[in-house]
C-alpha cells in the first residue's frame, strides 16, 4: 500500500462543489480517503488575471502506481466537467500529485514530486495541516519547514471540505 498527497484546485464554476465532487469520484473509483484539509482561497499564481482558487489537499492510499493514478485523477477531473484550456490557465477542477511514498520520478508526463510545491503556498498551506512532517525526499525538508520559507500570502480559510 502506498501513500499518496493530491492537491486539488477550482477557479471556475462552483468551486466548492467541484471539489467535493472530485472526492466523491476518488472514493467511487475506491480511493481509501484518509484526511482532508480544509478549503483555502488563494490568489492565482503563475497567470495572474484569472479569477482565485479554492484549494485543499487529501492524503489517501492506494495499491495503484503512479501512472495509473495519474490516468485516474484525469478521468475524475473530465467527469467533475474540466475543459481543457491553456497551461496554468482557468479551470475547474486541478488534481495533481504531489508526493506517492518517498518515490522520486521524473518522466515526461508525471514528476514526483510535484516540481512546484515547494514554491506554492495554495499547497503548502493546505498541506501542511494534513501532513506537516512529511518529508520532500529531494529538498530532505518538511512540509512545516517548507511553508515556513514561504513568503507571506493572502490565503483566507473558506470551511471545511
Ligand atoms: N504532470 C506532471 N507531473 C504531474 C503531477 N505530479 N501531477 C503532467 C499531475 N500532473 C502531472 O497538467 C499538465 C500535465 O502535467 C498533465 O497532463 C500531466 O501529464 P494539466 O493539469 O493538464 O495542466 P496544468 O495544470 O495547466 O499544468 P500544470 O503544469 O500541472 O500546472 P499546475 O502546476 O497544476 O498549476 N494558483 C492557485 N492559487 N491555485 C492553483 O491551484 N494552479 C495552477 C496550475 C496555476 N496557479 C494556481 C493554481
Ligand atoms: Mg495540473
Amino acid at each position: 500500500m502506498s501513500l499518496v498527497a493530491i492537491s486539488m484546485g477550482s477557479n471556475l464554476g462552483n468551486r466548492l462543489s467541484s471539489l467535493r465532487k472530485a472526492i466523491l469520484l476518488l472514493k467511487k473509483e475506491g480511493f481509501n480517503i484518509i484526511k482532508t484539509s480544509d478549503v483555502f482561497e488563494t490568489p492565482p499564481f503563475g497567470v495572474t488575471n484569472q479569477p482565485r482558487f479554492l484549494n485543499a489537499c487529501l492524503l489517501m492510499d492506494t495499491e495503484i502506481n503512479p501512472a495509473d493514478l495519474l490516468e485516474k485523477l484525469k478521468k475524475i477531473e473530465n467527469e467533475v466537467g474540466r475543459i481543457q484550456r491553456f497551461r496554468w490557465g482557468p479551470r475547474e477542477i486541478d488534481l495533481d500529485i504531489i508526493f506517492y511514498d518517498e518515490k522520486v520520478i521524473d518522466g515526461p508526463s508525471l514528476k514526483v514530486p510535484h516540481p512546484h510545491m515547494h514554491e506554492r503556498p495554495f499547497v503548502l498551506i493546505p498541506l501542511k495541516q494534513i501532513s506537516p512532517q512529511w518529508v520532500h525526499p529531494i529538498l530532505k525538508k518538511t512540509v512545516e519547514q517548507m511553508a515556513e520559507d514561504l513568503h507571506e500570502c493572502d490565503i483566507l480559510r473558506i470551511t471545511e471540505l
